[in-house]
């Protein structure tokens, strides 16, 4: 492999800065940025996290909603070729800590939400920890923090992005597992484009005069890649928004900006097409992508239906950093996610080390130029995932003889979930603390529209009734130890779980039910 000088900040904005100087690069719920302007806010923010102390290799950890100062926070790092990490603002504080104390991070950037919540960790931590913090309305004084708006004012006349190179590491996002903590994941300075040059320009045609919208955020890396890198590679214009993407915004941003590329997950798919929709509403969409989960049959007919223009399912992971196998959009296959991305290739294998055959089962393993490069401090994970030139999936897969590729699930426990993983121990572990029960087993069951969500199945202590007041309580107390989706949408209470004779819950029974 070549390891030419690269740095990808400066890649991603230098020649849209001069070709595309006037050209809207962002527009968030308060103002918008052009590509000349975008770029010298990148070299100040950059030049003041330089001037704070914080030199190449340092890792910052951004914690943000969506709007024009998170790209900013995240390419001006990187000019420096300081690592930002790119954490998810619903978690609970726990995990907060957990990724703030293993990345090692020297600062932490912030929305002004989320801003109590890491002051308190500073305290509690490491009280050298910088704060930078997003004011976006009212200004309180307060010396623990500094406004990131304030760093945008620097002379930046010559500030040169750092020497960096194609694969070294650029920055991390986390990824979680069915067990253990969740693992920051490497990704090198070429992976972000590539995964425009292979993904984007190549099934999307993505062009200069698309744009873009993603329902899910910047900090996931699917919205990292649909909000971010694809419309920088090519010049386009990315909406971004602070709010939660509820069926009615997502509408009215489509309708407000004309917006030609939409992404979503299908739970929300899901939750559009439950509403009456008005294909009017989308005349300006071109295209829509799904990705996250599978997107079920019905929903991708239903969509292509109403909407008229096509809905795109696509597997990507944090771990390939974005989509590698894809439907086409000449050539969709509903309910499968379609074919290798070119320049990405698949393979299933099987649990005795062979290839599968065509409509076997195997794991699907994939070899493409955006694999993360390890796992942050947890090289046994490392060496079950990236397997030299492959990569685990950990997802069961069939293919048919014509290529096109079929999800069959997981491999592991987990499930997907609105698009994100849960773990049914993480929901399990915080059932089982309430004084009513005494065994829990949280298995995936489909809702009418086909797609995963907790189950939980209890078994309580002898005087317990198991009614709607006790499900209130439980998914009050999930909702407020996990990240709120997890909770279980359905309880079952019982008198034993299956188990096995040495003990082990057998959650394959209880999906059956
Ligand atoms: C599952 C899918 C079936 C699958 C992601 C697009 O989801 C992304 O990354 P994560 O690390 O999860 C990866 C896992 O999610 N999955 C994702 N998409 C599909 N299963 N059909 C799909 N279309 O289990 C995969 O291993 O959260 C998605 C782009 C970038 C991403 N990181």
């Amino acid at each position: 492999m070549s390891n030419k000088e690269y740095n990808a900040a400066f890649d991603l904005l230098s020649n849209n800065a001069i070709k595309l100087s006037n050209k809207l690069a962002f527009i968030d719920d308060f103002k918008s940025i052009n590509y000349f302007d975008l770029q010298e806010k990148v070299k100040s923010f950059s030049k003041s996290l330089f001037n704070l102390g914080l030199i190449k290799g340092d890792k910052v950890i951004i914690c943000m909603h969506d709007s024009i100062n998170y790209p900013i926070s995240f390419l001006g790092a990187i000019w420096s070729g300081i690592i930002p990490v790119s954490i998810n603002t619903m978690l609970p504080k726990n995990d907060l800590k957990y990724m703030v104390e293993d990345s090692g991070a020297k600062a932490v950037i912030c929305s002004e939400s989320l801003f109590d919540i890491f002051l308190e960790l500073k305290k509690e931590l490491n009280d050298d920890i910088l704060l930078l913090v997003n004011i976006q309305k009212e200004v309180f004084d307060d010396l623990n923090y500094l406004d990131i708006n304030t760093m945008f004012n620097e002379n930046t006349q010559g500030y040169k992005p750092a020497l960096t190179y194609l694969n070294t590491e650029c920055f991390w996002l986390y990824s979680s597992g069915s067990t253990g903590r969740p693992k920051g994941t490497i990704h090198v300075h070429e992976s972000l484009i590539n995964t425009s040059n292979l993904y984007a320009k190549n099934i999307l045609n993505i062009k200069e005069n698309d744009i873009f919208f993603s329902a899910a955020k910047l900090f996931f890396a699917y919205g990292l890649g649909n909000a971010f890198t694809f419309p920088l590679s090519i010049g386009g214009t990315s909406i971004l928004t602070e709010s939660r993407p509820t069926v009615d915004l997502v509408i009215n941003i489509i309708k407000k900006n004309s917006v030609t590329i939409f992404f979503g997950v299908p739970t929300l798919y899901a939750a559009m097409l439950s509403t009456k929709l008005l294909s009017d509403d989308f005349k300006s969409l071109r295209i829509s992508v799904s990705a996250g989960e599978a997107l079920p049959e019905n929903l991708c007919n239903k969509w292509n239906d109403i909407i008229g223009t096509n809905v795109l399912d696509g597997i990507g992971s944090t771990e390939m950093l974005h989509i590698f196998i894809s439907n086409r959009i000449n050539e969709i296959y509903p309910g499968a996610s379609g074919k290798p991305v070119p320049g990405y290739e698949a393979r299933l294998i099987k649990d005795n080390g062979k290839e599968a055959d065509n409509n076997e089962i195997g794991e699907l393993e994939i070899k493409g130029p955006t694999s993360a490069l390890a796992y942050w401090n947890k090289p046994e994970k490392t060496k079950d995932t990236f397997l030299g030139e492959w990569t685990r999936t950990g997802d069961k897969y069939t293919k048919n003889k014509f290529g096109v590729f079929t999800y069959c699930g997981r491999a592991d426990d987990m499930m997907k979930v609105s698009g994100q993983y849960v773990s049914p121990f993480e929901v399990e572990a915080v059932i089982q603390n309430h004084n009513s029960v005494i065994e829990v087993a949280v298995v995936g069951m489909k809702d009418k529209e086909g797609l995963l969500k907790p189950k939980a199945f209890i078994v309580l202590k002898q005087g317990v009734i198991g009614d709607k007041d006790l499900e209130v309580e439980l998914t009050k107390l999930v909702k407020e130890t996990l990240t709120p989706f997890k909770y279980p949408r359905w309880y079952e209470f019982v008198l034993s779980l299956p188990k096995t004779a040495t003990g082990k819950i057998q959650r394959y029974k209880l999906r059956k039910k």
